[in-house]
């Protein structure tokens, strides 16, 4: 379908920011998991040479699964290029991430890294974020202190929805540190970085899936089999 075409096509144009003996930093995601396909075909068959860590253990499992040695983060140090996907894009090149409940691990790579690519299909993009729930990563402890303390804050802040709900609910779901996840439904974000900076102020709350004035390019792949790149 035009997505899943979307988002190899994304993927494959992506190759072309790859330079041999890159320290690489690999995305989470159904985007991301063609980008580590398509390196695992370089490599053997063209016998692209990188160095890379992963930003989950799905990533990690699926790439030491095609034959990429995944290497912890700290080992590798300061990364040349991270490749990852998003939930959402605004004109601004700001992201909301995390969909795939990564968002803590993806935002230390891609902090690490000199360049980040994001790698989507055309109905990742907005004019506003917010319509994709934002994604925030909490400690357990106090969770439910945590969420009030969230919602005081959405009561000042520049959005267009209030309900907060723990991802899988009852059985919620447990990020690769432990943590929950908490999904804003906000409809519309007026000031990403106002609200980015006021939840990950209150202690229980680690990180959000808000990743502004991070990313060095968008590929943007469509239906028919066509990528644009944004800077
Ligand atoms: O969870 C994440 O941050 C993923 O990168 C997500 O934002 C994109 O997932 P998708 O490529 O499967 O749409």
């Amino acid at each position: 379908n035009a997505a899943e075409t979307g988002k190899f096509i994304s993927a494959k144009r992506a190759l072309e920011f790859v330079q041999p003996d890159m320290k690489l930093g690999l995305g989470t995601g159904s985007t991301a998991a063609w980008l580590v396909k398509l390196l695992a075909d370089a490599k053997s068959n063209n016998g692209l040479q990188f160095s890379a860590a992963a930003t989950s253990s799905v990533t990690t499992q699926l790439a030491e699964s095609l034959g990429i040695k995944i290497h912890a983060l700290d080992d590798i140090g300061q990364l040349d290029l991270a490749i990852d996907g998003a939930d959402e894009f605004d004109p601004d090149l700001n992201l909301i991430k995390g969909g795939g409940g990564a968002l803590l691990q993806e935002k230390i790579v891609e902090t690490a890294a000199d360049q980040l690519v994001i790698i989507t299909d055309a109905s990742k993009q907005v004019q506003h974020l917010g319509a994709f729930d934002l994604p925030v990563e909490v400690v357990k402890f106090g969770w439910q202190t945590t969420q009030r303390l969230i919602a005081d804050v959405l009561k000042t802040a520049d959005v267009d929805g209030q309900t907060i709900t723990r991802r899988g609910g009852d059985n919620p779901f447990v990020t690769d540190e432990g943590h929950f996840i908490l999904d804003l439904r906000l409809k519309k974000i007026g000031n990403p970085a106002a609200l980015a900076t006021a939840l990950t102020s209150i202690a229980g709350v680690v990180e959000t899936g808000l990743f502004l004035d991070m990313t060095t390019a968008i590929v943007v792949g469509d239906g028919n089999g066509l990528a644009r790149v944004q800077h």
